[in-house]
């Protein structure tokens, strides 16, 4: 069997009720209330997020694809430069765009293991058994925890080579200074010699932005209002789900988009194991995700902040999002 690291409590994936009640509440309090986004991929919303990313308005998904497919000779020829290394997948999912690198490692007979890190254990359950019947010969150590658990990992095999995978647009989900925290944290565990390999969504028409964060089949709004069905669910709360719409904007000055859950009606709701009954005013909106859009000079800015220089960037046909190729 693949050896799998479990670094979150629970096997499901979804984080452990007391700080899930503690961000809740801590949340809801505040004057402008807001939810934080990483709570959306419980079972559900993972599935929803599965279906967003093969929505005709979600490009992102597909760009991405097309830029590791076109590049992926070069990139693993880049990887391969220093000889045996870790590859890190942070956020593999089902690593369902990793694998047209791992593919293309085992083409270039590459020496590397692949430690895929998710919060999702299903999700590592099935990537393992699925790389063993597809690329048996790719030793795979899975790693189920959040972000932070991963350093630690990183941490403990600082010694040795590693490319970090940061793919799908994951750091436009962090607010600037989470984004570089994150970033010098990763760089404090990694060498000269060692890369990362970034994500980045691209500054671009706003229209074609806001299309992909408020599709015509309402799969992100549904996304989005199943994190109530996960407080009701999992908190012992008393949503209505159906008074809410999602709404989501883009900021093209910040480059940001916005969403929001929007209370269609004055109301109140109780969340048991939080202890909190929260009050909304009709039509009060609360704040559940950023996900920022950069242009290759912040990206640029960004990484030396962290430590980090480009050493390849790579684009998709139409310039709508580049994978980035970082040394320390
Ligand atoms: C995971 N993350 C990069 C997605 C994004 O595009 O910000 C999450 C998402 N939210 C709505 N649609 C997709």
């Amino acid at each position: 069997l693949t050896p799998m690291i479990e670094l979150s409590r629970r096997q499901d994936g979804s984080n452990d009720t007391t700080a899930f009640a503690h961000d809740v509440a801590e949340g809801l309090s505040q004057r402008q209330k807001t939810l934080p986004s990483r709570y959306f991929y419980d079972g559900a919303g993972s599935k929803l997020f599965q279906q967003i990313m093969t929505l005709p308005e979600y490009y992102l998904t597909r760009c991405e694809q097309e830029v590791l497919q076109e590049n992926k000779e070069a990139m693993v020829r880049q990887f391969s430069q220093g000889g045996l290394f870790h590859l890190i997948d942070l956020g593999a999912g089902d690593a369902f765009k990793t694998k047209i690198l791992l593919s293309e490692l085992s083409e270039q007979q590459s020496a590397f293991d692949y430690v895929p890190v998710d919060i999702s254990g299903d999700a590592m359950q099935e990537l393992s058994e699925s790389l063993q019947k597809e690329l048996p010969q790719v030793k795979v150590e899975a790693v189920v925890g959040e972000y932070f658990q991963a350093l630690k990992w990183l941490q403990e095999n600082k010694a040795e080579r590693k490319v970090v995978l940061f793919l799908g647009s994951n750091i436009g989900n962090f607010e600037t200074a989470e984004s570089i925290g994150f970033l010098r944290s990763i760089r404090s565990y990694l060498q000269p010699g060692d890369q990362l390999l970034m994500g980045v969504d691209l500054r671009k028409n706003p229209d074609v932005i806001l299309k992909a964060y408020d599709d015509a089949a309402g799969v992100t709004a549904a996304f989005n209002l199943n994190l109530l069905h996960r407080i009701n669910r999992e908190l012992d709360a008393d949503f209505d789900v159906n008074q809410f719409c999602h709404h989501a904007i883009y900021n093209p000055l910040e480059g940001v988009m916005r969403s929001f859950l929007v209370s269609k009606s004055e109301q109140e709701v109780h969340i048991r194991k939080a202890g909190l009954t929260v009050h909304f005013d009709a039509w009060e909106a609360l704040q559940t995700e950023n996900s920022y859009k950069y242009n290759i000079p912040q990206i640029d800015e960004l990484g030396k902040e962290c430590g980090f220089e480009i050493e390849t960037v790579f684009y998709d046909s139409q310039k709508r999002f580049a994978d980035v190729l970082f040394k320390v």
